[in-house]
This record gives structure tokens, sequence and C-alpha cells, in this order.
């Protein structure tokens, strides 16, 4: 894709860059989106699933569609879209990408400096005493795991629908995108917050904004630009230009 004089000239002198993604990134992996055509909230809506009081109602139906999610993310693999943030991540001195998803595929890809604002769908915690799990048995009654600990209830570690993101996770996305000089949004519908508050707090800190994504979203308006595509095809564009004008080797 070609890039915008202005994003070239940006990509010359940014020494600073913060990323935010969402679904959108790994759709390309195969991981379907939540809120798109064959999305996942299409068979199923957020309110009955990616909430406490629902696991609390029906954790064999919510640990149904956390195990569909964990045994599809085994069978994918980071795309080209995933790869170029790893590579941008080489190609500049301060780098942090702040993830909504919790896939695990920009570490899969190599990225370093990540921020998992809404957990990780391969960690699971005991909501009793907290004992991390992350092997959880499912043989034993209705096929919802127990903590080898105290026998509580075994939860996904990923954040709930009014739930609070972890606050050091979130503190520390902020200041990224505080200080940034340029801000990259890819993937994402951009309605779920508060990580959906970070590119307003890049913009107002100064740093040039610009939005990766098939199709426009609410806060397109918000962008310096907002480039239309896929994910897999312009961030290696993006990639391309740092690491040209960097001199970086991959
Ligand atoms: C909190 C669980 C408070 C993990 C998720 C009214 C107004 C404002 C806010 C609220 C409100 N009512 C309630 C709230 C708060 C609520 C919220 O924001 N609701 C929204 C829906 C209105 N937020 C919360 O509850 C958060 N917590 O606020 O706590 C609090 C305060 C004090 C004390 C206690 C509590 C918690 C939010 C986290 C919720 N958890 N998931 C999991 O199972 O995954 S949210 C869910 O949506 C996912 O985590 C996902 O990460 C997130 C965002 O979705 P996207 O990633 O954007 O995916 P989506 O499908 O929507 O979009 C995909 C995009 O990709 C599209 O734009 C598409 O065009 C694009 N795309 C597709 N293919 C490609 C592509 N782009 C590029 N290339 C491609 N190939
Ligand atoms: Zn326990």
């Amino acid at each position: 894709m070609k890039l915008s004089d202005e994003l070239c000239r940006i990509l010359q002198e940014t020494r600073t860059v913060c990323v935010l993604t969402g679904a959108g990134i790994s759709a390309e992996s195969g991981v379907p989106t939540f809120r798109g055509a064959e999305g996942l909230w299409k068979k199923f809506r957020p309110e009955e699933l990616a909430n406490f009081d629902a696991f609390i109602r029906n954790p064999q139906l919510v640990w149904e569609w956390y195990n569909y999610r964990r045994q599809l993310i085994e069978t994918v693999t980071p795309n080209q879209g995933h790869i170029a943030l790893a590579r941008i991540e080489q190609g500049v001195d301060d780098f942090t990408l702040i993830t909504q998803n919790v896939d695990n595929l920009h570490r899969r890809a190599g990225s370093k400096n990540v921020l998992e604002l809404h957990g990780n769908i391969m960690q699971s915690y005991c909501i009793e005493c907290g004992a991390k799990d992350d092997h959880p048995d499912f043989s034993g009654e209705n096929k919802v795991p127990r903590c080898k600990t105290c026998g509580g209830l075994v939860r996904p570690d990923v954040v709930w629908f009014g739930e609070m993101l972890p606050q050091h996770v979130f503190e520390e996305a902020e200041r990224a995108a505080q200080r940034c000089s340029l801000f990259i949004c890819v993937g994402t519908s951009a309605i779920v917050y508060p990580a959906a508050s970070l590119p307003m707090t890049a913009k107002q800190a100064g740093a040039y904004t610009i939005e990766v994504n098939i199709e426009r979203t609410e806060q397109s308006r918000i962008f310096d630009e907002t480039l239309l595509g896929k994910a897999g095809d312009i961030l290696p564009s993006i990639a391309d230009s740092i690491q040209l004008i960097k001199g970086v080797k991959a």
C-alpha cells in the first residue's frame, strides 16, 4: 500500500510508537472477530457469556465458549499483521503494543512489549483463592474445572464486562499513549471502554494518529488518517518504511 507523504515523513522522524490492536488483527489468522458478519457475538450475546454473573449462572456454557476459542487459537498462527508489528518494534527506540485480544498471537509473532488489557485466554484462576491454574482439569462434574487447592470454581483469566482492567497494565498503556509520537490503532471497532479511550489520549497528547481497518469506525473522525484495508496488507508497508528509514535489518 502507498503511504501518504505525511505518514512517510512521520515514520522518518518518529522515535516512540504506540499500537492498540483489536480482534481484527487476528481475523486473517482465522480467529473470528466479535462484531463482524460471522462474529463470535452473532451466535452468542456478550451479556450471556463475557460477564461474571453469566459464569456463576452457567459456568459450563461459558467454559464451552472459551474452550471452543482456546482450541481454535491453538490451531492458528500469527499473520503478516502480527509479524509486521514485531518488526516495527525492532525498528524504533520506544515501542508499546497494547492489545484487547486474549489470543496470545502477538507474543507468538515475536512482539516483546505487549500489554494485554483484557487478559489471556490461555490462563485461568480460582475465583475463591485466586490460585493460577493454566492447565485446568475439565474431566470433573459438569466439565467445569475446580481449584486443585481449595475446590473453588476456576475461570478464564480474561476481563469480563463490568470488571476492572488490570490497573497497572492500563496505567502503563495510558502512559505509552501519552508519550508516543505515532499512535496506530488496528482492527478494533473502538467501542469497548476504557481501551477505546486510548486513541483520544494519544491525540490530545500530540501524537500523529492512524487507524488501520477494513471499514471506518465510530472513532474514525478523530484519527489523522484512516488506512482502509486489511492489517496483513497495510502493516508490512508501515514496517518496511520504518525499517528502510532506520536501516534496521530484520
Ligand atoms: C469496565 C472479554 C468498569 C475477553 C471483553 C456505556 C458506555 C461506555 C462504556 C460502557 C457502557 N456500558 C458499559 C460500559 C463499560 C464496558 C463497555 O465499554 N461496553 C461497551 C460495549 C459499550 N466496558 C467494560 O465493562 C470494561 N470494564 O468498564 O469496568 C468498572 C469500573 C469500576 C469498577 C468496576 C468496573 C471491560 C471491557 C472488557 C470486556 N471484555 N472480552 C474475551 O472474551 O475476549 S470485550 C470484547 O470486545 C473483546 O475483549 C474485544 O477485545 C473487545 C473489543 O472488540 P474488538 O477487538 O474491537 O473486536 P470487534 O469484533 O468489535 O471489531 C473488530 C474490528 O476489526 C472491526 O472494526 C472490523 O472492521 C475490523 N477488522 C476485521 N477484519 C480486519 C479488520 N481490521 C483490519 N484487518 C482485518 N483483516
Ligand atoms: Zn482455590
